[in-house]
């Protein structure tokens, strides 16, 4: 299985997330990617490369032109504004406010475009994004031209930026950039299963309304789970796209039993739906280990995950989410794909 990647996602580091009341070192740190190459290197998953350039008319194709061009600008807006620290919202059109009008400053300007206060926005935050949107297009590209199975190591993650909305650590979706490039390259139906442990608020309300995307998310019960306001049962979709989306939300200290009922039947709304293509948005915040999450999967479960999606004998691209166990990410990672090939 070839990957694709870049260090180009070293030009995000922000010294600051807010948590537990207090500004930490973000749980989103760039030695993620470096444990997921160091597993890659020694269970010999040695194709990798980098990606091509982000083609904008695909990016455009996901998001608003003028959110695109906050990302872009947000930075040195931020500092001519006077500030030195690094860019985090904290007003929001929240009930009662104006959900439409686009203030010019950029504090207002930051609370309009996100969805969540931990993720800051600093000088090689558009860099990285775009590099990162730029793999899993790349890893899209390579399944449009026939690959079977494709990993795209993407950092930032991105299931939960929507077509106008960074937070939780996403800024450009970069699975729903793959999906949407798969039907701009000749799919005609494309599934997007999503195993982070949090839901991928973003995926979901980008294609809600079509019927030419599933989406199938297994996810923390947004009750007691971030993103909380999005990832309920009864959302399957509206218009066209009723009944293309599935969320299998699971309570406290779900272990791999339970989950993997979940993935069964999502698996099997995946089978049923016909898609030409698979997405796997793959983040592996389900580890009993995670620091901010609240499922019990152990090391070897992702193996099985691997085998069971590979199941599913669909052309696949893995895009990397989230997994803040730093120390087992590699492995944890790795063997999802380990899974998959060896069938
Ligand atoms: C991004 B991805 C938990 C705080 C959660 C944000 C989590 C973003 C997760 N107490 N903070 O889906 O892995
Ligand atoms: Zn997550």
């Amino acid at each position: 299985m070839e990957t694709i990647l870049s260090r180009d996602h070293l030009a995000h580091f922000p010294a600051g997330e807010i948590y537990d009341g207090k500004l930490v070192r973000p749980f989103e740190c760039p030695e993620r990617w470096d444990y997921i190459v160091d597993a890659l290197n020694s269970e010999g998953f040695l194709n990798q490369s980098n990606p091509n350039d982000l083609d904008k008319e695909k990016l455009l194709a996901v998001h608003e032109k003028k959110y695109v061009d906050f990302l872009k600008t947000c930075w040195d807006q931020w500092i001519s504004s006077g500030y030195t620290g690094e860019a985090i919202p904290t007003i929001f059109p929240v009930r009662g406010l104006h959900q439409d009008r686009i203030p010019d400053d950029i504090d207002g300007k930051l609370g309009y475009y996100a969805l969540a206060a931990e993720t800051a926005i600093t000088a090689g935050t558009w860099q990285a994004a775009q590099a990162a949107a730029a793999i899993a297009q790349t890893g899209q590209q390579r399944i449009s031209n026939g690959a079977s199975e494709i990993f795209a190591l993407c950092r930032p993650p991105g299931h939960h930026a929507s077509s106008n909305q960074f937070g939780g650590y996403c800024f450009l979706n970069n699975a729903a950039i793959a999906a949407q490039g798969m039907l701009t390259d000749g799919a005609t139906k494309v599934a997007i299963l999503d195993i982070d442990f949090h839901h991928g608020n973003g995926t979901q309300s980008i294609f809600y309304d079509r019927d030419d995307v599933l989406f199938v998310s297994l996810h923390g019960n947004p009750k007691d789970a971030f993103p909380h306001f999005l990832g309920y049962v009864d959302e399957t979709g509206e218009g066209k796209g009723e009944g293309t989306n599935l969320n299998l939300p699971m309570n406290r200290g779900t272990e791999f039993p339970a989950w993997v009922d979940s993935l069964e039947l999502g698996l099997k709304t995946i089978r049923d739906y016909r898609p030409d293509a698979l997405v796997v948005s793959l983040g592996v915040d389900t580890f009993k280990d995670d620091p901010i999450s609240f499922f019990r999967l152990t090391s070897n479960n992702y193996l099985t995950i691997g085998q069971l999606i590979s199941g599913l004998k669909l052309p696949t691209l893995y895009v990397m989410e989230g997994g803040y166990a730093v120390e087992e990410i590699g492995v944890n990672t790795v063997n999802v794909l380990l899974g998959h090939i060896n069938k």
